[in-house]
Parts: structure tokens; C-alpha cells; sequence
């Protein structure tokens, strides 16, 4: 008879999960063991577990698919928090197995014993802690659907030590036939949508809100069409970037908390708001702050639960994202609306204020002989290509990086709403894994590059030839105006080594860009090389990222 370790590892195999991360542990170890890299499944051993939960979370975003992070006891649960808790406040789909020490020792409160469930309780959609061997199985087959189904999110299974290397005597459970968000795909019902089409030919000027749920439904062709036919523009979050390709006129790119002062302008100006997988978040809607003031807004989620939560709807419509939008064209196309040229006006005025804004930032550097980031963004702008992945931390750096626009699969990731350091390296880390010829870009602050540097030597290691752009600016950057806006400053300027010397010590190539004009050869350099690279960029410490003003007074 097998071991529980083996059919749960079998069945997660079997049902397509094939990338794993983690550190090794006593109860772990078992796992690890037999999960030998094959196609089939991957083990990234990790320096910190708060990376092995950003490689997986990284993964699942660009594919839909979960991941497992396969973590030892309470220790490693709570190391690997804030990237579980990052993939759980973005709905990533993602499988927590985390094994712990025999039930006896936890019954005893024995060494190394604590709960793992309860510190994770309020972030998990799922949690399961299996008692028995017999119920192994369904417990991880029940933890996988959850994390699929539906709104996504992160699922946690308690695994015993003791439990784990049992026989296991349980019925056989057939492995997933299908594991990618979304698992089923809700159409809307035709009657509503015939309602809408009354509402959007009233509506002068309609804007379509997107978020996540977009992203995961694979809705970006089908939102061009939409969005082409209605002539309305499309304003998304740090969630769903990329999902219409940003290079078109109609796409503004990320309003709200974590996006860009003229794009809200877009859901301010509306007439009519149609949110298509958007939880209508206060990071989008600067609080609701955007929302026009009565206008309708029609919210479509795959979650039901979702719709009218964050702002009163006209009406909701419980759908996936892509097959509403794909409903929606059919409709339109049989029953056309005419789009009044004012709308044509309105939408083009927006894309040039947009453009606008961000050529006067681009062109507003000081000259201080320092490196200012516009000439990052810069470079950025004209030497990546458009299916990059970036990925940003926490910190004033985060709102250059994101300044990009992508499309053609291209995208950024971040923790955005639970906004955590140290992110940055292990998102990049997994999306370079899993798209290995994509060009990866990690925008990292100096502060939150320390967090987790351990793990360039992993970067090294699995030979993901990310490249690093560490925004030095020897400081919280972000952090310092709220210190001094009480007095005295202290506990946010720091002393940071050489990072480009400490590249090379790891193995990676490194660079040093301390004088204006030099950031852009370094960047093509690094890219070229094909080998995993830090750039440590020294900006000038007093530059500033153009943030709206909530995003700079929340606390
Ligand atoms: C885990 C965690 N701790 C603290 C914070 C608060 N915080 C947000 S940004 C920031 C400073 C980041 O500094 P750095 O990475 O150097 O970025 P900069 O703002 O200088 O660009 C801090 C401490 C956070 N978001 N996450
Ligand atoms: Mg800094």
C-alpha cells in the first residue's frame, strides 16, 4: 500500500500542478523527497519561505494554473505570509500544503507546535486540517477545487507528519481533469443583457472598469471587441494589466490608489460604469471617490457575493468576465448602437490628457546631476518589449515601473492590495520560470531588495535570467515625508552595500548606474546577456513618483 505522502503527491500531479516551492522541513521532507524534477513538477528550494509563496503566486497569475507552496509547520507558514497573504488579497488561485509536526505533539503543545490554520484564517478561501489518513485525499481535492472555483483563491491543507507517512486507506479519488481559474465558466443570462444594451444606448459616455477577474477569464480579445463597438475606454487596476493591450487608444492603463492621476478622470466623467470582473475596489475607485455620482453602474463577477459590495449597482451580473464579454459582442453585433461622435471626442480627449500627463512627467526631470527616474522609465519605455513582465514592490519605485505600457501577453505584478515588501524578486523569479522566453524586469526599492536577497542566489541558481533594477534612493523614500511630517526623521535613511558587486559575488551579473545617461546601456546589456543580472540604479533621494494624493496621505 503507498504512503498518504505519495497519492496526495500523485494526485497533485496527476491533476496538473507542477510547480512546488519551499524550504525543506521535518515534515516536509518526505515531499520533497519524492518530488523528483521532472516536465511534470518542479521543486524550487527557496532561501525565505515568503519567496517560494511569490514564485508560485507569479506562476498561477500568468497561467490561471495553482501552484503548491509545501511549507514546514507554523514556522513556515508564517515566513511565508506575506507572499500567501499578497496571493490571497489578489486572488491567486494557490494550494498551501503545509505539514506539520504529529497530532500527538500538537495535542501536547510540543516543541515546534502551533496553529497553522488560525494565523491564516482570515486571509485563506479554504482551509482543511486532515486528522485522519483515510481522509488525505479528499481533503487536498476539495482544498484544489476551492482554490480554482469561482472567485480563485488560496487554499490550505495541515498535513501531520504522522498522517502524512501512513498508510494511506482511504477511497481512490480521481485527479482534477481540469485546474485553471476559471473552473467553470458562468454565461449571463441573454434578458439581462438585452437590459444592458437599453442602458449603453442611453449612455453618452460609458466606461468599462476592468480588474483581475478579467485577467484570469482570458477576456482581452473579446474586451477589445467590446470595447471597440461601444467606443468606450478602458481603465484597469495592477491586477489586470495588460489584459487589453495598453497600447490602444481606448486603454488608459490603472486608475486609482496604485495608478495614475489622468486616467481617473475616465470613471469620473462617465455617464455609465460597467465593471467586467472589477471588484470596484478602493485602490480603482480611490475609495468610491471616482465613482460618478449617480450614475449606473453594472458590475459582472463569476462571485455573486462580489457584486454591489463596494458600491450600490444598477444591476449585477453573475458571469465570467470572457463570456460575457463574448455575449455581449453577439448581442451587439446583431443589434448594433451607434456611438455619438461626442463619445468619439471624449474618448480621444482622455487617451491625449493621458498621454499628456505622462510626456509632462517624462520631460519635468529636474537637473540635479543626479539619476532621475524619468530617465528609467525612459529606457524602460523604449527598449522593452511589449510582452514584458515586470514585477515592483512596495515604495515611491513602485509607481515608476508601472509607468510602462504593456500588451501582447505583457503584464506587471505586485502585491497590490496588501501592498507588501519584498515581493518583487520571487514574483520575478516565478514569472521568468514560467515564461522563460518572455523578458522579466524586477523594479525593486533598496529597502525592500534586502528583504528577501537571499534569494538571488536562487535566481542564480534556477538560472532565471531576470533582470534587477534596484531603485537606490538609501532610503524608505516612500516612508521619510511621513516621519518628517511629525518632526524629527529617523528610521527611514539606511547605509545599502554595492548591489552590483553583490550581484557578482551571487553568481549574477551586476551593474552600477550612478550618472545620468547611463541607465539605458545597462538595460540593454543586462537583457542581451540572458543571464540572471542586478542594475543598482542610484536615483536622486529627493525625487518623488507623481502619486494621487489619497495613495500619498493613506497611512
Ligand atoms: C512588509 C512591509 N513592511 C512595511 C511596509 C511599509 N512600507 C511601504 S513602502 C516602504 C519603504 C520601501 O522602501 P524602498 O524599498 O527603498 O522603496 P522607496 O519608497 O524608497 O522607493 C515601507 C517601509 C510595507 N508596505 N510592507
Ligand atoms: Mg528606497
Amino acid at each position: 500500500m503507498a504512503k498518504v505522502y505519495e497519492v496526495v503527491l500523485d494526485f497533485l500531479q496527476g491533476s496538473g500542478i507542477t510547480l512546488y516551492a519551499g524550504m525543506v522541513g521535518s515534515t516536509t521532507a518526505p515531499y520533497v523527497s519524492r518530488l523528483v524534477d521532472t516536465e511534470a513538477s518542479r521543486y524550487v528550494a527557496v532561501r525565505h519561505e515568503q519567496v517560494a509563496a511569490a514564485i508560485v503566486d507569479a506562476s498561477a497569475r500568468l497561467t490561471g494554473r495553482p501552484g503548491c507552496v509545501l511549507i514546514h509547520g507554523a514556522s513556515g507558514a508564517l515566513a511565508a505570509s506575506l507572499g500567501i497573504a499578497t496571493a490571497a488579497k489578489d486572488n491567486t488561485p494557490m494550494l498551501v500544503l503545509n505539514a506539520t509536526q504529529e497530532r500527538i505533539a500538537m495535542e501536547g503543545g510540543f516543541w515546534q507546535t502551533a496553529d497553522v490554520l488560525q494565523p491564516l484564517a482570515a486571509l485563506a478561501k479554504y482551509q482543511i486540517r486532515v486528522e485522519r489518513p483515510d481522509q488525505a485525499l479528499t481533503a487536498v481535492a476539495r482544498a484544489l477545487h476551492e482554490a480554482v472555483a469561482g472567485k480563485p483563491g488560496v487554499a490550505q491543507v495541515d498535513l501531520p507528519i504522522d498522517v502524512s507517512t501512513a498508510e494511506y486507506d482511504g477511497p481512490p479519488v480521481a485527479a482534477m481533469l481540469r485546474l485553471a481559474a476559471p473552473l467553470l465558466r458562468p454565461c449571463p443570462d441573454p434578458e439581462v443583457l438585452s437590459e444592458l444594451r437599453r442602458l449603453l444606448a442611453a449612455a453618452e459616455r460609458p466606461v468599462i472598469l476592468i480588474g483581475g477577474g478579467a485577467a484570469y477569464s482570458g477576456a482581452g480579445p473579446a474586451l477589445v471587441e467590446l470595447a471597440e463597438l461601444l467606443h468606450a475606454p478602458v481603465v484597469s487596476t495592477q491586477t489586470s494589466r495588460g489584459v487589453v493591450d495598453e497600447r490602444h487608444p481606448l486603454s488608459l492603463g490603472p486608475s486609482g490608489i496604485l495608478g495614475y492621476e489622468p486616467i481617473g478622470a475616465a470613471i469620473r466623467e462617465a455617464d455609465l460604469v460597467l465593471a467586467i470582473g472589477s471588484r470596484l475596489s478602493d485602490m480603482q475607485t480611490v475609495r468610491g471617490t471616482l465613482l460618478p455620482n449617480g450614475a449606473p453602474i453594472v458590475q459582472i463577477d463569476i462571485d455573486a457575493a462580489t457584486i454591489g459590495r463596494s458600491a450600490p449597482v444598477a444591476f449585477g451580473i453573475v458571469a465570467d468576465a470572457r463570456a460575457f464579454c463574448d455575449a455581449m459582442v453577439a448581442l451587439l453585433r446583431d443589434e448594433p448602437l451607434e456611438v455619438p461622435a461626442s463619445r468619439r471626442r471624449w474618448a480621444a480627449r482622455l487617451s491625449q490628457d493621458a498621454d499628456r500627463w505622462f510626456a509632462d512627467w517624462l520631460s519635468g526631470a529636474r537637473d540635479t546631476g543626479k539619476v532621475q527616474p524619468q530617465e528609467v522609465v525612459a529606457a524602460f519605455r523604449d527598449h522593452l518589449p511589449a510582452d514584458v513582465i515586470m514585477t515592483h514592490g512596495a515604495g515611491d519605485h513602485g509607481f515608476y515601473g508601472p509607468m510602462v505600457k504593456v500588451g501582447g501577453g505583457g503584464t506587471h505584478i505586485m502585491s497590490a492590495t496588501l501592498g507588501a515588501m519584498g515581493c518583487s524578486l520571487g514574483h520575478a523569479i516565478g514569472a521568468k520560470l514560467q515564461q522563460p522566453t518572455r523578458t522579466v524586469i524586477a523594479c525593486s526599492g533598496d529597502g525592500e531588495f534586502l528583504f528577501n536577497v537571499g534569494d538571488v542566489e536562487t535566481m542564480v541558481r534556477e538560472k532565471a535570467a531576470v533582470v534587477v533594477v534596484v531603485f537606490n534612493n538609501f532610503r524608505l523614500g516612500s516612508q521619510r515625508p511621513r516621519v518628517a511630517a511629525y518632526g524629527k526623521v529617523q528610521g527611514t535613511d539606511h547605509g545599502n552595500p554595492d548591489y552590483a558587486r553583490l550581484a557578482e559575488l551571487f553568481g549574477a551579473r551586476g551593474y552600477r548606474v550612478d550618472k545620468p545617461g547611463a541607465f539605458a546601456a545597462a538595460l540593454r546589456d543586462a537583457i542581451a546577456s540572458g543571464e540572471p543580472a542586478i542594475i543598482d540604479v542610484i536615483v536622486d533621494p529627493e525625487a518623488r513618483p507623481p502619486r494621487i494624493a489619497m495613495s500619498r496621505e493613506a497611512k
